[in-house]
């Protein structure tokens, strides 16, 4: 029988990646994003290429009456794994001129945004007796970085979350793995520079970044591990990344 996967943040990058390879291993899946246009498209896309169903939900994951209204829908189903892909950064400040509105986004959605979709799921994975999570943390929840401040403080948060579900999770058979990525070119820093294409372009200059898909094979990994092997945590980046702050560009 098909394995069902919730991803959240289909529509572009990582999560995107997620939905296609997925898919090609014959998952059944529920992807979710606010770009209503880009989830009917993948949807298309993914069950014309795969024998599999797609269902989309469209909610922003900051609002949580309407994540929970949102993933109601999917009561007595079973979720074998969720990925908590969604989140992204806002902004590039010292700590004294960011803005409450970056600081706001960048809590409620890679923080509380992860929790709002996880309270509804996990109950369903604790009836089940078994799951397993995915949660997108990054090298800013191992390190910080200078202007990084509050991602790099979410991205932490998203370290804490995965290693106390990990923990509260043990009994209920249900595993919790921790991807922490570099340098990844997506739609990550045309946000973080609020789509100024030509800053988010000068991020990768003269290095070869990870792409969705690199992410997406190495989750594929943690998921198509037996059902005794947990893969608890990675760290993935781009063979010029030596660190946060050390990378080596051509000229
Ligand atoms: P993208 O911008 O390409 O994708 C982000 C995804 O998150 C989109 O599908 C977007 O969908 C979704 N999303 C953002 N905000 C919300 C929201 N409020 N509600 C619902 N969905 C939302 O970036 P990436 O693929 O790179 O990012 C995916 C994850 O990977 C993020 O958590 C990011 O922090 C993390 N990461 C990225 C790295 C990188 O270098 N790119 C490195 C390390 C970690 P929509 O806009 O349709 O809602
Ligand atoms: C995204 C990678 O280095 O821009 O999480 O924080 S970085």
């Amino acid at each position: 029988m098909n394995r069902t996967a919730l991803i959240t943040g289909a529509t572009s990058g990582i999560g995107k990646a997620c939905a296609e390879i997925l898919t090609k291993n014959q998952f059944n899946l529920i992807i979710t994003g606010r770009r209503k246009n880009r989830l009917d498209f993948l949807l298309n896309e993914l069950e014309k290429k795969h024998k599999i169903s797609v269902t989309t939900l469209c909610f922003d994951v900051r609002d949580r009456e309407e994540t929970e209204r949102q993933l109601s829908v999917l009561k007595g189903q079973t979720i074998d794994v969720l990925i908590n892909n969604a989140g992204l950064a806002v902004g590039v400040s010292s700590i004294d001129q960011g803005s409450y509105d970056d600081w706001d986004r960048m809590i409620d959605t890679n923080v509380k945004g992860l929790l709002n979709v996880s309270k509804n799921i996990i109950p369903l994975m604790v009836n089940q007796k078994m799951g397993q999570i995915i949660n997108i943390g990054s090298i800013a929840g191992k390190e910080v970085y200078p202007n990084g401040n509050i991602y790099c403080a979410s991205k932490h948060a998203v370290d804490a979350i995965s290693q106390g579900m990990r923990i509260d999770l043990l009994k209920h058979n249900i595993r919790v793995t921790n991807i922490a990525p570099g340098l990844v070119e997506t739609e990550f820093s045309n946000v973080r520079f609020y789509g100024d294409q030509e800053k988010a372009d000068n991020v990768y200059v003269g290095l070869d970044p990870l792409t969705g898909k690199d992410i997406a094979e190495a989750i594929w990994f943690c998921i198509s591990r037996p059902s005794h092997v947990n893969i608890a945590d990675m760290l993935i980046l781009p063979a010029a990344q030596a660190s946060a702050t050390q990378v080596i560009r051509k000229n």
